[in-house]
Formats: C-alpha cells, structure tokens, sequence
C-alpha cells in the first residue's frame, strides 16, 4: 500500500482575470489570428487550464529541441511530449518574431493570444524517430505531422482569454483545479485515475474497482474525449457507456470526468505524458497496462512498441512524475466461479473465459450475442445503437487508376447490382460528375486535384455516416490524400479502395476520349501516367486487373469483396 497523497492547492492556469479577459479579447481582434485546428484547440485547453503544467505555452524552439530529444524541457523539467503551433509557410512569413497573434476556435471565437518568440522549421522526420519511435506513418501521429501539420512551428507564452466552449456532457468536463477542488471537498486524499479511450465492459470495471482498492484509494474515471485513434467509438456514445458502468461502482467511491486532449498514440512516451497530466489534476495514483496508448501495427506489420515499455518507461520517471503507477491486471472471467479473477490468480481447474477487442468488433459488426458476463447490458445497448451490423452500415467504395482505366463503367455496373439488391441509397460520384456539380473550377495541378478528392471524400463521409452507399471513381493519384478520405470516411463506415489496374499502356491504346493523344502532343499539361504522377496503391482492399475480365465480371468480384467484409447480407 503506497503513502503517497495529493497535494490539492491550485496549480497555476494561464487565464487572465474576467475584467482583463474582456479587454483583452476586443484588443486581440485588431491583431492577425490564426484558426486553431481541432487538435489545437485540444492543446490549448490543457495549456490554460493546467492540464499541461508546467508549460506556459506552446513550446519555442530550445524547448522542443529538449522535449524532442531528452524528454525534458530545456530547463530540466520531465516533459515527454512537443506541443507545438504548427502553420503553414505563409502564415509563418507573415509573422515577425515578438508580436502577438490571437488564437481562435474554428468558428473565429479568439481563445487566447500568444507572443510569438520562436519560429522555425523542424526537422519532422526526427521528432517522428525520437518521440513516436519511427518515421514510419503507419502511426496514426507521424502521418499527421508529415501529411497534416504545417510546416512551420510558431513558440511562444500563451495569455488564455476564455476556455474553449463545449455544449455536450458539461457538467461532466472539469478542469485540474476544478477536480482539485472537488477531491478537497470529498477529502479524498489519494485518487488513482483510469485512462481510457475505448468503451468500459465488466473487465475494467473489475479491474479499476481493484486497482483503487488494493491502493485504499478512490478512484476517477478519466476517459478521453479530444481526439483519439482513428476509428475509435465516438466519444458521445462512450460516455454513455462510461455513465451506465458508473451506477456499478460503491456508491462515492468513483467519479468520472471528461478529459479533452488530444492523444498522439506514443506508447512509452504518452504514458509518462499521462501521468503528468493526472498529477496536474490532482490524481496519485495511475492505471498503466499493456500496450498503453498503442498505435497498433507499423508498416511492416509489428508492434510499435513492446507491450510492457510503457510501463517501464514510467516506472523510470514514477517520482519526478510525482504519480504511482498501477499495473493494469489482465482480468479473466471464471465460469465456476461466476467471478472475475486476475489472469495470474485463475483458482486450480477454473474454465477462463474472455472475448477479446478484436472478437468483440466481430460480434458487434455481425450482430451476435455478446454475453452478459462479458458486459452490461446497457453498454452493449449503446454500442450496438452506434455500430449496427456491418450489413447495416454505410460504406463506401473508392475506385482509383488511371484515365480510361475502366473505373467509371465498373463503378456504374457495381451501382446498378446493388440497386437490384436495395436496401440502401447508392450515390455515384464518378471523376467527370464530381467536376461538373462539385470542382468546375478546379484544374488538375496537385493542390486542385487534392481538393476535388477531400471535396469527394466529405460527400462520401456524410453518405457513410448517413447509412449510405457512396461509390467513387476519381484518378486520385496521391496516395497520402487517398489515406486521408480513408481516415475520414473510416470513422463511420468501411472504406473499399479498388484498384482498377488498368496499365497505362492499355488505357492509352484505347484512348476512349482522345485524351491521350492530346497528352502525348502536349496539348493537354500534367496528364496522369503521361506527365503527372500517379501512386500505386500498396494495399488496396481489392485489384481489378480489366485486360482480360469483362466488365460485369469486374463489378461482381467487387460484389464478392463485400460479401467477404460483411457488408451485404449473403
Ligand atoms: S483527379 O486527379 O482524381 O482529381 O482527377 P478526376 O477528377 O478523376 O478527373 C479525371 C478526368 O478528367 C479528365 N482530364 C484529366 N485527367 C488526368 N489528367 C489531366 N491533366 C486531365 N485533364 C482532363 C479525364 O477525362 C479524366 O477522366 P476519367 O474518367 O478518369 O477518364
């Protein structure tokens, strides 16, 4: 049983006081702003409230240098993670160091301002080795940096103004001296948080439920809400979820609050990050299992990082942290015994049962029982409202290739067989119906290409979402903005790239609008496959090879492809 116990005076917040928060904010209009992206924001509430104590803004560059590569700030301080004002090129051009710029959410409501003392180019590829462990964006937070984040990094001391506004679960959200208070007021002297990003299921609940005791503790459920992985349950539904699993708990024994920050996946590093943000709100105590924060497979098809680094990482830096780490116990459910044990504590001859994520996703996608003794009913209420069988869900059906590779014919004859079938809408957004209704002023450089597919990629999105069919035939020759509409479209649906492999040889040979012709006299400028680039995808769900398939042989392979995902009934 450990001694450690909280120390609950305020932490400092980087808010100024009402009155010069009011004059401040009609002073900061007159200044340039820059739009806050969704993670940014995340950031920036932890920066003012102190979530992120002891930082004082986003970091400059002396600061990054160290976070980067020793993990400490550059005046010694424990701190695993950069925070960083990414921007574009222009915008940093457009600043001179020491003036101010205002910052604002994304509907132009300014947030906070911040001196700019530091701009300058990072060398990404290395934060991406030392703080994500490999440049390899298979990992969901060095894809962001290379394929979202600006290039530029602004730093600088950050003046909050106001907290950015949330309209959902308010009174569930606190900030660190907000829970400091509260632990003050229940007396609650040692609290040991739970991370988490996934729905809670009777596992947890035992697990966390014995995690607080064995550290005679209360305990604080402390789920992220900001962003997480890609793909993740939405945070709406697991909150509900989060809040039917809390009735299960001793009745003052356990609380729950949101936590909006925005998670990099960094294993090792996010959970010292981690720790560091529950000692900034009050906790002593930290939950950290296997794999903590993981981002999943690499390219190569291994894990990141081992499944107990984590762990290590935050057994070294436990008492600068000032949080004590929990091991998170695997816990498996007895039949005998009609109770949960420890992996490790399973009584002689007791039949273990356990589903684990990856079962459970199956069950849920194809809408069989998932047992009591695994969760609460309500919960499984909640995820199967969100996440109905996959044959229920929307989808989309992305074909790439070249110009006259046969995507749009197939793409019409898939449309047609799963009218015939019915049960939901089918929208087709072929390349050349796209750029009349949605790009007609688009041409076809790299910019304007990428546009036309991120406008194709949103539309297909809301038709997912919206427990559609969305069939797309665009060239889209660049790979990375192709994993972007993925990245979007997989929050609510599958997404299926058919590669329609047709060489550039045959469609040229064809030449069914004369287009390569003109190409090849350079009538026509950067001409995909003739000149202008086009990446073949690595690992499309399907590849159609058109030369020796007829065309409804084409579409019914993509038919079977969907029957194979569970996506239409057999
Ligand atoms: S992209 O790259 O995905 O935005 O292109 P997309 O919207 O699919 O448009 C491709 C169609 O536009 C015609 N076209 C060109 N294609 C490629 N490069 C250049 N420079 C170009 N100029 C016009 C061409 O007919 C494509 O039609 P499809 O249906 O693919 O044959």
């Amino acid at each position: 049983i450990s001694t450690m116990q909280n120390n609950l005076s305020p932490i400092p917040e980087l808010y100024v006081s009402p009155d010069s928060a009011q004059r401040l904010k009609a002073e900061a209009g007159e200044l340039v702003s820059h739009d806050l992206t969704p993670r940014q924001i995340c950031d920036l509430e932890l920066l003012m409230n102190g979530g992120f104590y002891p930082l004082k803004g986003f970091l400059p560059e002396a600061d990054y240098n160290s976070v980067v590569s020793d993990m400490r700030l550059s005046d010694g301080k424990l701190w695993p993670m950069p925070i960083t004002l990414d921007v574009s090129e222009k915008f940093a051009d457009s600043i001179e160091l020491g003036t101010d710029i205002a910052l604002r959410d994304q509907e132009g409501v300014i947030l906070a301002t911040m001196t700019v003392t530091d701009k300058w180019v990072p060398n990404k590829q290395l934060e991406a080795e030392k703080v994500f462990g490999a440049d390899d964006s298979a990992h969901p937070a060095v894809n962001y940096l290379h394929n979202t984040a600006g290039a530029v990094y602004l730093g600088g001391p950050v003046t909050g103004i106001q907290q950015p506004v949330h309209y959902d679960f308010r009174s569930r959200r606190d900030t660190p001296n907000e829970l400091r208070a509260l632990f003050r007021k229940l007396g609650w002297r040692k609290v040991v948080a739970f991370q988490t990003r996934n729905p809670l299921h009777r596992a947890h609940q035992e697990l966390t439920f014995r995690a607080a005791r064995e550290a005679q503790a209360n305990l604080l459920i402390h789920p992220v809400v900001g962003m997480t992985k890609p793909g993740d349950v939405d945070h709406f539904t697991r909150v509900r979820c989060y809040e039917a699993v809390l009735d299960q708990y001793p009745a003052s024994t356990t609380s729950m609050s949101l936590l909006n920050l925005a998670m990099r996946m960094a294993g090792p590093r996010e959970a010292v990050w981690h720790g560091l943000i529950r000692a900034n709100h009050g906790c002593t105590h930290f939950i950290v299992g296997r794999d903590h924060a993981g981002p999943g497979k690499n390219s190569a098809g291994k894990d990141f990082y081992g499944p107990y680094d984590a762990q290590e990482l935050f057994k070294t830096y436990q008492d600068e942290i000032g949080v004590e780490m929990v091991d998170f116990k695997h816990m498996v459910y007895v039949q005998e015994k009609a109770q949960y044990f420890p992996a490790d504590e399973v009584p002689e001859g007791g039949t273990v049962l356990d589903i684990s994520g990856t079962e459970l996703r199956r069950r849920l996608a194809e809408g069989l029982e998932i047992p009591e003794w695994f969760s609460f009913p309500q919960v499984v209420t909640e995820l199967r409202r969100t996440r109905p069988a996959r044959s229920k869900q929307g989808f989309t059906v992305f074909f790439t290739g070249f110009s006259g590779s046969g995507k749009s014919t197939i793409a019409n004859a898939l449309m047609v067989k799963l009218m015939e079938m019915g049960g939901r809408p089918v929208t087709l957004l072929d390349g050349d119906i796209v750029r009349k209704n949605l790009s007609s002023e688009l041409g076809f450089s790299k910019e304007h290409r990428d546009l036309n597919i991120r406008r194709i990629g949103y539309v297909a999105s809301e038709i997912t979402k919206n427990g559609g069919i969305a069939i797309c035939a665009p060239i889209a020759p660049y790979a990375t903005t192709r994993r972007a509409v993925r990245e979007d479209i997989e929050q609510f649906g599958a997404f299926i790239e058919v590669h329609v492999a047709t060489s550039i040889e045959e469609c040229e040979r064809r030449d069914r609008k004369g287009l390569y012709k003109l190409a090849r006299e350079g009538k026509i400028k950067e001409f995909t496959g003739i000149s202008d680039p086009y990446d073949v995808p690595a690992n499309p769900e399907l590849r159609l090879e058109t030369e020796a398939t007829e065309v409804d042989n084409c579409a019914h392979q993509v038919i079977l492809k969907l029957e194979s995902m569970g996506l239409i009934a057999g």
